[in-house]
């Protein structure tokens, strides 16, 4: 029996729509529904819906908006501020876009590709990268996450430094909002200056404004050429300068440039199976640079080699490996994919999303670690991230031995420390994974005035009931 059953003449009707294996009311079937990757939050739900078109999808929402029931949209509940997950009430509808799965056209003369929201990312990559074209966004994620869950987070990654966030990849985009009405933006338009960008505003919203169903989404000719290090240096400002003499070389050949510290990777190297460090010692930090070019001949090796063998020999880089082959430039990969993993199974963690202007990180970092291990003794600081987007995952990892709830305890006291200096050198709380719950708190001092009352404007001329997602993003009024 579910917890808090959904109305009868809801159930019914839901029940009728979308057949009996697309509401889930079995606590048995919901639980995994109801809880973040991060196990940090443990929600209920009345049902979780699960629609396989778009018809389905509004039909769906618009019986909800009648019986006034909170939706939450979940697509692969990768999120790591509790966007996804539901409240512990009981009265919400989980809706998940999982079956809502369908890969409908690539484009070769635009560069597009159309697809469903519930299509995973890897799914997407795969299906461009089969037609010589690549998708290119790239999380360690992307095999739950899914294109509505990464346009609803504006999801950033490893490719960002050369292609943007999911935002500017979204040509095109299909939303249901909170009342079933379907908007339907799916032009392959690269110019069209015809009133509001709407599809800019649901890119980003995090379900607080409506379903995103489908999306049409650029591609790039697939790289024919790539070059993969990984580099020893001794601290975040050595990064950054070997990042601006891969930059003043060809910016546009970066196509990855990755911030690894010492303290997470060795979490990597102890926690990891098959992770160990390829190097001949451990270092202060690292980066992972990748260099891509669709063009298929040698000009990316002796870009690598030029900037890489000055780097040595000035002392900017202490040490390098370079794949030499597909599998170990998938190694290489492995060890920065595998920070988030290594975090979790260290213990509690406390993540500190954070971007900063580029200038600032190594300043950044310094004062952080010091307000972090005065704050918490033994506290393992930990920062990792897409150093090249001025995006560090500030992440704190609870001292060893230590009551991972007594941590957490603290974890207002941590992130109000940490956001007192990125706001100091004009950064953002939050550069990549959103507000979700987690950060709702952080929303009157960071975004208060005009900003915070705007947002709370428009969330109530779409969803006046406060029915999708409530408690997200927005704190209460
Ligand atoms: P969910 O977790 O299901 O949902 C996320 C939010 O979007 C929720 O608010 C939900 O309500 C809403 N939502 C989901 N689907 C829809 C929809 N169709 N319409 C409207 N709203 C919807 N993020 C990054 O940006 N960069 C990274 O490099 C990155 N790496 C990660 C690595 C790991 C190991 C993990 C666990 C997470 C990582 N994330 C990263 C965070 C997360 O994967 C992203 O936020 C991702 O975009 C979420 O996609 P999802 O499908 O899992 O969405
Ligand atoms: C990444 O860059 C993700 O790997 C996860 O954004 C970051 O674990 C984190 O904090
Ligand atoms: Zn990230």
């Amino acid at each position: 029996m579910p917890q808090t059953p959904l109305p009868p003449a809801l159930h019914d009707a839901l029940v009728q729509l979308l057949g009996p294996s697309g509401v889930l009311t079995n606590p048995a079937d919901t639980e995994a529904f109801c809880v973040d990757w991060r196990a940090l939050y443990h929600g209920r739900c009345a049902a979780v819906l699960r629609p396989a078109n778009t018809e389905e999808c509004a039909k769906a929402i618009a019986l909800c908006h009648a019986h006034n029931v909170p939706m939450v949209p979940q697509g692969g509940n990768t999120s790591m501020v509790g966007g996804a997950t539901p409240d512990s009430s009981g009265h919400a509808v989980v809706i998940s876009t999982t079956r809502m799965n369908q890969i409908h056209s690539i484009d070769h003369a635009d560069l597009t590709m159309t697809v469903d929201a519930g299509v995973t990312l890897k799914a997407a990559q795969d299906a461009a990268s089969a037609q010589g074209l690549l998708l290119p966004l790239s999380i360690s994620s992307e095999g739950s996450a899914d294109i509505g869950g990464i346009l609803a987070t504006n999801a950033g990654g490893n490719n960002t430094v050369r292609y943007g966030n999911a935002r500017e990849l979204a040509l095109g985009l299909e939303a249901v909002l909170p009342d079933g009405s379907v908007l339907n933006l799916m032009r392959k338009l690269r110019k069209d200056n015809t009133g509001y960008a709407l599809r800019q505003l649901l890119v980003g919203s995090e379900g607080t404004l409506g379903i995103i169903t489908q999306a049409v989404i650029q591609l790039q000719p697939a790289p024919r050429s790539r070059e993969t290090a990984l580099c020893a240096v001794e601290s975040p400002k050595g990064a950054l300068d070997l990042f601006a003499a891969f930059r003043k070389q060809d910016p546009s050949a970066i196509h990855a440039f990755e911030y690894m510290s010492g303290t997470s990777m060795a979490l990597v190297n102890s926690l990891i199976e098959g992770a160990a460090l390829p190097l001949e010692a451990p270092a202060p930090a690292y980066v992972l640079v990748e260099l891509a070019s669709p063009r298929a001949d040698d000009s990316l090796r002796t870009l690598m080699e030029y900037v890489l063998g000055t780097a040595l020999e000035d002392g900017l880089v202490t040490d390098a490996v370079l794949a030499e082959s597909e599998s170990q430039r998938q190694g290489l990969w492995m060890i920065r994919e595998e920070h988030a993993e290594a975090q979790k199974r260290a213990g509690a963690s406390v993540k500190n999303d954070v971007s900063v202007p580029l200038a600032a990180i190594p300043t950044f970092i310094e004062e952080a670690t010091k307000a972090c291990e005065a704050l918490i003794p033994g506290i393992r600081v930990a920062p990792f991230g897409h150093i090249g987007d001025g995006n560090i995952h500030f992440n704190l990892v609870q001292p060893e031995g230590a009551d991972a709830a007594a941590f957490l305890a603290q974890d207002h006291a941590m992130m109000d420390a940490v956001a007192e200096i990125v706001r100091k050198l004009g950064g953002s709380f939050s550069a990549e994974h959103g507000v979700g719950q987690l950060k709702t708190y952080m929303m009157p001092s960071w975004r208060g005035g005009a900003e915070l009352q705007t947002m709370r404007r428009i969330k109530a001329a779409l969803d006046p009931q406060n029915l999708m997602n409530p408690g997200k993003v927005l704190p209460p009024a």
